[in-house]
């Protein structure tokens, strides 16, 4: 059960009952529930001078989502999902944007966004159980609770190389993509970088008139084809009428995709037979590859076979035998760092115009006014495109400078690592919740799915504390810790901490390693969520306001 204590705030009127962070698909969701279904006054800060998120800075070319299009939506509004038809079976970048500012126009949002506005810090006050929020234009606003939608993959991450900033040529960060596009047309360009990013924008830059693409490479991905082709009238006639199934089959699934793992194992079958199940699912491209055998990230032979699979497709793909060694992967199991899908990836190194630096083999010393020197070479370029990735989980919000109670920062508190209850809340700091934090599903969903899951808890919570006069709301010390210790027992069981990836926070130096997404599955999560909610907020503090107490009585101590 929740513990109350009682305080009077009723001195302290805050300007919103809550602000939001954030314009994406959680921070649009997350207004729209708070503002239509509960009627509090919502303000929601954007640092874009539009909607969309991570849809509006990954504009580079080829960017588009790896979630087939009738599964990476909303499915809140029966309307918008009858009035919304996708065009390819993976939406590309431009029309998930325009899907958002359908959406965001349709349920008439823009009113309450603060649009080119950047949140430069978030501070509780105990004495008003509120946030006060502070924003470059050098504004305050306060609030009685504070909604972070900020994304788990928004600040951009450029490895610090020696002398970076002495190249002289244009350089661009994938997730920071120049909105009036790029000119390619006979330059030398580089691209550091095979992460999901560099998979995509690769074949795209290959495919322009340029002079040379030369690809850095340190890790080689287990990348599988996508298989995009345009929806049809037949096939969006036959995604309606079952839509409601689909939909419900993604709730109630560990990765938030409609798909069912159609073998327990691949421990006992010889590499033939693994072939035989394999193929078919490599030829319809996608995600349902990987969501062949139940046990992929848990047993280490059935992940070997998989691996193996591929590896057998990319030296299959790929003309020089060389070029296909230093492409296959051998370092890590199949999706322990994040599997991209790919369209052409692989073939593109067949065509004559690009090449591959092996880093691992020749390391990047310096950046130079002319290009990139390794070790054994000088590359000359007119453009360096970093697709290295993201500060993922913990940079966006870390880079707010939120305080909590008594001036601890989340910084402080994170310092070795997140600790949240549920990825959704933090002890010491009261009235916030997380839209996809660290340590819940996130980046290891369906995106949409684990962001509805957690609109809709952190609505009902927040109209739960409003209708019941809850002036603050926290979880307990103990709650945070068995959440962090479950997650960490959880990735101890699978294959996951093996791999130096962003999900280990391994991208970055500086960065404590820590398995930050929660891998207990989403249908497992949601169910757990749901129960803390049944249960009164089993776990938090819950301190309600009267107005005959001294505002500045007990409080629970920050322990
Ligand atoms: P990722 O997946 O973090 O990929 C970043 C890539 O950059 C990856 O191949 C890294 O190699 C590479 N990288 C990072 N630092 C360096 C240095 N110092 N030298 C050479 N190469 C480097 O980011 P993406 O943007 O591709 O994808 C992020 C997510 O966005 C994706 O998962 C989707 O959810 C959408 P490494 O593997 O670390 O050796």
């Amino acid at each position: 059960m929740s513990s109350v204590t009682e305080v009077n705030t009723t001195e302290y009127e805050a300007d919103y009952d809550v602000v939001i962070v954030g314009a994406g698909f959680s921070g649009l969701y997350q207004l729209h529930r708070l503002r239509d279904e509960l009627g509090l006054s919502v303000k929601l800060i954007e640092k874009a001078d539009d909607v969309g998120g991570t849809w509006y800075w990954n504009q580079y070319p080829g960017a588009q989502c790896d979630s087939e299009s009738h599964i990476y939506c909303y499915s809140f509004n029966e309307d918008i999902l009858e009035e919304w038809q996708w065009s390819e079976r993976y939406p590309s970048q431009p029309e998930v944007l325009e899907y958002l500012r359908f959406v965001t126009d349709r349920l008439d949002l823009r009113e309450n966004i603060e649009f080119d506005t950047a949140v430069t810090g978030a501070s509780f006050d105990e004495t008003g159980s509120q946030w006060t929020i502070s924003t470059d234009d050098g504004s305050e606003i306060s609030s009685q609770f504070f909604v972070t939608a900020v994304g788990c993959l928004s600040e951009p991450w450029v490895p610090d190389f020696n002398k970076r900033d002495s190249f002289e040529g244009e350089s661009y960060h994938t997730g920071r993509w120049p909105h009036d596009g790029v000119e390619f047309t006979d330059k030398r360009i580089a691209v550091i970088g095979t992460g999901a990013s560099g998979i995509q924008v690769i074949p795209e830059v290959a495919k322009e008139d340029i002079e040379h693409l030369t690809v850095f490479q340190r890790t080689p991905n287990y990348a599988v084809p996508a298989r995009d082709r345009p929806l049809d009238d037949g096939d969006w006639s036959e995604i309606q009428d079952n839509y409601d199934r689909i939909l419900r089959n993604a709730h109630e699934s560990g990765f938030g995709m409609p798909f069912e793992t159609a073998y327990p194992t691949a421990e006992d079958l010889s590499m033939e037979e693994v072939r035989e199940i394999l193929e078919p699912r490599w030829q319809e491209g996608g995600f349902r590859f990987m969501l062949t055998f139940e046990d992929l990230i848990i047993n280490p032979e059935t992940n070997e076979k998989v691996s193996e699979f591929v590896r057998e497709q990319i030296r299959e793909t790929v003309d020089d035998s060389e070029m296909a060694e230093k492409l296959v992967p051998k370092g890590h199991y199949y999706a322990t760092k994040r599997p991209p899908l790919h369209t052409n990836y692989y073939q593109t190194f067949n065509e004559d115009q690009v090449s591959l630096v092996d880093v691992t083999e020749t390391p990047i010393e310096r950046m130079i006014t002319s290009g990139i020197q390794t070790t054994d070479a000088i590359h000359e370029f007119d453009m360096i495109i970093y697709a290295t990735g993201f500060d993922a989980m913990t940079g966006t919000l870390l880079n707010m400078d939120i305080q909590g109670r008594n001036g601890l920062t989340l910084e402080e508190k994170w310092e070795d690592g997140p600790q949240t209850y549920l990825g959704l809340s933090a002890h010491g700091f009261p009235n916030m919740f997380t839209v996809t934090g660290p340590q819940s599903p996130s980046v290891l969903s369906n995106m949409p799915v684990s962001i509805e899951q957690h609109v809709e808890w952190i609505s009902d919570a927040i109209g739960h504390f409003v209708d019941n006069d809850i002036s603050a709301v926290e979880p307990r010390k103990e709650a945070e810790e068995a959440w962090t210790a479950h997650n960490t027992e959880v990735a101890e069981q699978t294959l996951y901490p093996t791999a130096d990836s962003w999900y280990m926070n391994e991208n970055i130096e500086d960065k404590p390693t820590v398995f930050t997404p929660y891998i207990g599955g989403v249908d497992v999560y949601h169910q757990t969520i749901q129960e803390v909610a049944e249960k009164e907020y089993e776990g938090f503090d819950l301190t309600e306001s009267i107005t005959d107490l001294d505002p500045r009585g007990d409080r629970p101590a920050l322990s």
